[in-house]
């Protein structure tokens, strides 16, 4: 049996190195095991849930699917579609709505965070936007979800929701539970100016993240004035404990080399920042050089980037309107 893959990123400008290690890195691996169907969404639907500029948007959604190829995912094995032109999404999502209950969706942690003191002026789709997520994973019958660490909340109401459709309608397995695929370690980057805040493409601070567009010399000054702490490197990881920035940073590095937390201590433990600050990067303008150069590439060639969108809605169509179509008749439509 292949593994069925679904995962979104939202259209929302300043994709940022805590998308490309929570997120995308995994898809690209996923993507390149034969034993997987991929299908990658540009959550255009969700990014409208606080306010867009509609040309930004529109340059935002071609620049998000720029990067899912510069980054190594490749078209023509995984379906890349924008979540907007396939109608089942929003319709799927209405329906679940009735399923879903207010008592779940007013748990939802990252609601209370990103609607912040203000949540009677946030948008409705904001609250609801778990269950169009959920919408969007239970029409292809995925299997497996590879998110970030702050997305768990979401994907467990969705197994609810899905649980709760085919119990409410005796229609036991319509819905796959899909289980998520969440890297164990450093599944959560945080921003280089607070190590208790995520990394983040909203923050106004551009220094508090590394864009997957940045240029060699925005990222050696960003890692230079990223904050740490006055103390050397330590020699074991409990100590990391207390320190949350010097964490963040290590744990970036052990990313990117693909070493444990450990080992990267152990390269330099006892020296000064400034010392470890210049290998992570050179690490990361190894890494993220090239991602930035593609997607600039890329973006002179919007005619490709539409057509591989197209392409993708067209797949995701057939799949997506075939399982409304039975929706409609379990729920007696
Ligand atoms: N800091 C992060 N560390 C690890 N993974 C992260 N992801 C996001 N931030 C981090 C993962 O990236 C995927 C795409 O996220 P998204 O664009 O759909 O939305 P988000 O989680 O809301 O991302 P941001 O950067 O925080 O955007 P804004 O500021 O617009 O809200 C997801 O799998 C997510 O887990």
């Amino acid at each position: 049996m292949k593994k069925k893959i679904f995962s979104g990123v939202q259209p929302t400008g300043n994709l940022h190195l805590g998308n490309y290690l929570g997120a995308i890195k995994n898809f690209v691996s996923l993507n390149n095991d034969d034993k997987n169907e991929c299908i990658f969404c540009v959550v255009d639907l969700h990014a409208i849930t606080v306010s867009q500029d509609p040309a930004i948007l529109r340059e935002n959604i071609r620049e998000t699917v720029a990067t899912f190829i510069a980054s190594g995912i490749d078209p023509k094995k995984s379906i890349i579609f924008n979540q907007s032109q396939v109608s089942a999404h929003s319709e799927a999502a209405w329906i679940l709505s009735c399923i879903a209950r207010m008592g779940w969706l007013n748990r939802m942690t990252q609601f209370k965070e990103k609607a912040g003191k203000d949540k009677e002026k946030a948008s409705v789709g904001l609250y609801s936007y778990p269950i169009l997520m959920a919408s969007d994973i239970l029409l292809y019958d995925s299997t497996h979800v590879p998110v970030g660490n702050d997305q768990k909340q979401h994907l467990e109401l969705c197994r609810d929701i899905a649980q709760k459709f085919n119990n409410d309608f005796k229609v036991e397995d319509f819905f796959k539970i899909p289980e998520p695929l969440i890297q164990k370690e450093f599944s959560r980057i945080m921003s280089l100016k607070d190590g208790s805040k995520k990394m983040s493409k909203s923050e106004l601070s551009d220094l508090s993240r590394i864009n997957l567009t940045d240029e060699e010399d925005q990222i050696m000054n960003k890692i230079k004035k990223a904050k740490t702490d006055s103390l050397p490197i330590p020699s074991n990881v409990k100590e990391l404990n207390s320190r949350p920035e010097a964490r963040n940073l290590i744990g970036i590095y052990s990313s990117l080399t693909n070493s444990t937390l450990e080992n990267a201590l152990g390269n330099f433990s006892g020296k000064n920042f400034s010392e470890f600050k210049e290998n992570l990067s050179e690490i990361l303008i190894d890494k993220i050089t090239p991602i930035s150069n593609d997607i600039k590439k890329l973006l002179k060639d919007k005619s490709y980037l539409d057509k591989t969108l197209e392409d993708g809605c067209e797949k995701a169509n057939k799949i997506a309107s075939k399982k409304v179509k039975k929706i409609h008749d379990i729920i007696g439509f």
